[in-house]
C-alpha cells in the first residue's frame, strides 16, 4: 500500500485533534531522524501509524489483545498502552507492513523498551515533543531533544513515571527498563 494510501487509512481510524497530532510527530520524527542521523522514511512511516489504533474501542483491543497473544502482560496494565502493540499488530495485518523495525518503533512508542532501536527513539520522543504538545516540563524535554535523544527520553519517562505515581497507577516493566537502559547509554 503507498504512503497516501496508508495517510487516509490512518486518518479515517481517528478524530481529527488525533490526526493533528499524528502529524506532528511526523514532522518532529522526521526533523531527528536528519538530526541523528537515522532513516527519515521510515521516520515518517513510523510516526504516521504510531497511533493507528489509539480510537479504537477498548473491547476491541482487548479482543486483539487475547487473541493474537500480544504481549501477556500487557492487560493487566494500563488500557493507555494497548493501542501501541494493537497498531502495530493491524497495520500489520491490515495493511502489510511489514518492516520489523517500524512495527517495533509503533508497538514500543508508548512504554519504551530496553535497547530501544534509533527508531524506537526518533517514534517515541516525538510523540512526547511534537509542537502540538503541552504539558509540565516539554520545554525542558525540547531542550535536550537538541543534543540528546537519550536524555530527552529519561526526562520525558520520568514525567510520566511521576504522574502514574501520583495516581497511583502501576509502572510497566518496560518503561522501567527503558529508562534505565537509556541513562547507560549516556554520552
Ligand atoms: O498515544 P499518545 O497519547 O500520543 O501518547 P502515548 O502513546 O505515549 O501514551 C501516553 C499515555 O500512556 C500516558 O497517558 C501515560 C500512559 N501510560 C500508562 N502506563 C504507562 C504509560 N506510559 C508509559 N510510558 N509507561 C507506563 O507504564
Ligand atoms: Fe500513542
Ligand atoms: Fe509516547
Ligand atoms: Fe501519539
Amino acid at each position: 500500500m503507498n504512503l497516501d494510501a496508508l495517510r487516509e487509512a490512518t486518518r479515517s481510524q481517528m478524530p481529527e485533534k488525533r490526526w493533528k497530532h499524528t502529524l506532528g510527530v511526523v514532522e518532529t520524527a522526521i526533523a531527528l531522524a536528519n538530526r541523528y542521523g537515522g532513516d527519515p522514511a521510515k521516520a515518517e512511516l513510523g510516526a504516521l501509524l504510531h497511533d493507528y489504533s489509539k480510537a479504537w474501542a477498548i473491547d476491541r483491543m482487548e479482543a486483539i489483545i487475547r487473541e493474537h497473544g500480544l504481549h501477556g502482560e500487557l492487560l493487566i496494565h494500563d488500557k493507555e498502552l494497548w493501542h501501541a502493540h494493537v497498531g502495530a499488530w493491524a497495520v500489520q495485518s491490515e495493511h502489510g507492513v511489514t518492516d520489523v523495525e517500524v512495527l517495533d518503533a509503533i508497538r514500543y512508542h508508548t512504554s519504551g523498551r530496553e535497547n530501544m532501536t534509533k527508531l524506537d527513539k526518533i517514534v517515541c520522543l516525538a510523540d512526547y515533543i511534537e509542537p502540538g504538545r503541552d504539558y509540565p516540563g516539554v520545554s525542558k524535554i525540547r531542550e535536550l531533544a537538541e543534543h540528546s535523544m537519550e536524555k530527552a527520553l529519561v526526562r520525558a519517562f520520568d514525567s510520566t513515571i511521576e504522574v502514574l505515581m501520583e495516581r497511583g497507577k502501576r509502572i510497566f516493566p518496560l518503561t522501567v527498563l527503558a529508562r534505565n537502559d537509556l541513562i547507560i547509554q549516556y554520552k
